[in-house]
């Protein structure tokens, strides 16, 4: 009676875009998303419902519950780090008790139709926390186990949420009399800054990096908050979606742990401000260190360990630095602000 579908929440956000879009193009899921802001105009043909609602909502959930079979669900929504250090118990709130609510909602679809709920995470390379810059240098990729001392609020829910997923996938409800644990399938990939050339970033300490090749098309200077020589990790969006997706359809049985780190290239600010001048030469990028967003960012790796996600999953980015920006971010953000 309920129809079969596939649940995106966070779907108008950097991520949702083009995951929707990528689904849509496959043409084998009914998309349902779910967020509070209205999912965009240029989207709603691509899914069978847009909700506009949180996922702190219960009653949301029951709705949906009652009406919709979901065996898969991305579950995008979140604050991410810079939002979550104004408002850390709105971040707690959404980032925690909205997973716990999305969590609870795909052990009851679960427990309703019978089959495991593949729970796809987007967990952030902001559950790491280097305690100095000596020890990021030396410590070089790093692996999922190392360094999982978070320094700010969306750094310490998403390591929760990781071992949230991890209760619900194999540990949930142990002492009840019939085994309950098994319906939900959780899996996470970490991922590093991603950089999108279709939506704006919003709210991340990382989005030094997307603010300043939007600003140089647009004709603004820009002040970049962090050092020079800062270093993490990021990633083209659509190697991010594609993540998501691979790690959605892989086999259970291939899938050795729950938690992936993934990575692509990791530039300094400089390297990317250089790359940036090359396309285009006029624009005006300075540096004016944010001192306390600068700390946010050093706790970060400065590149992650991601074997396991290439060997037992197929993780394989399609962009590295030179091709991401030369041809999906510049000619892409180009064309955007191209005056007519
Ligand atoms: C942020 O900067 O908060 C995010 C992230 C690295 O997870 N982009």
């Amino acid at each position: 009676m309920r129809k079969p579908v596939v649940l995106i929440t966070g779907a108008s956000g950097e991520i949702g875009h083009g995951l929707i879009e990528r689904l849509a193009e496959e043409g084998s899921h009914t998309l349902v998303t779910l967020d509070v802001r209205e999912l965009p105009a240029e989207l709603k043909p691509k899914v069978h419902r847009a909700i506009v609602g949180s996922i702190v909502d219960k009653a949301i959930l029951d709705r949906i519950l009652a009406e919709f079979e979901v065996d898969l669900i991305f579950h995008l929504a979140a604050l991410l780090s810079t939002r979550g250090e104004f408002t850390p118990l709105a971040a707690h709130q959404v980032n925690v008790e909205g997973t716990l609510n999305l969590l609870e909602f795909a052990q009851r679809q679960g427990e309703t139709h019978g089959r495991p709920v593949v729970f796809v995470y987007p967990s952030s390379i902001a559950v790491y926390g280097l305690p100095d810059l000596a020890t990021k240098a030396a410590a070089g990729r790093v692996a999922e186990e190392q360094f999982l001392a978070p320094i700010t609020m969306y750094g310490c829910n998403k390591l929760y949420c990781e071992h949230l997923g991890r209760y619900y996938a194999r540990h949930y409800r142990q002492l009840a009399a019939e085994p309950l644990a098994g319906k939900v399938d959780f899996r996470c990939v970490r991922f590093p800054g991603l950089i999108s050339a279709v939506t704006l970033p919003s709210g991340g300490t990382s989005d030094f990096a997307p603010e300043m090749i939007h600003a140089a098309a647009k004709g603004e200077a820009y002040a970049c908050f962090v050092r020079p020589d800062t270093q993490i990790p990021f990633m083209a969006m659509p190697d991010g979606v594609e993540a998501l997706i691979a790690l959605a359809k892989a086999p259970r049985e291939s899938l050795r742990q729950t938690v992936y780190n993934v990575g692509a290239f990791a530039p300094t600010a400089e390297e990317i401000r250089n790359l940036v001048l090359e396309a285009f030469p006029h624009a005006q990028i300075s540096y004016k260190v944010d001192t306390k967003r600068q700390a946010i960012v050093d706790s970060w790796p400065a590149d992650v360990e991601d074997a396991a996600a290439r060997s037992q999953w197929g993780f394989a980015p399609q962009f590295d630095l030179a091709s991401a920006f030369g041809n999906y971010l510049i000619p892409t953000i180009r064309a955007r602000y191209r005056k007519p």
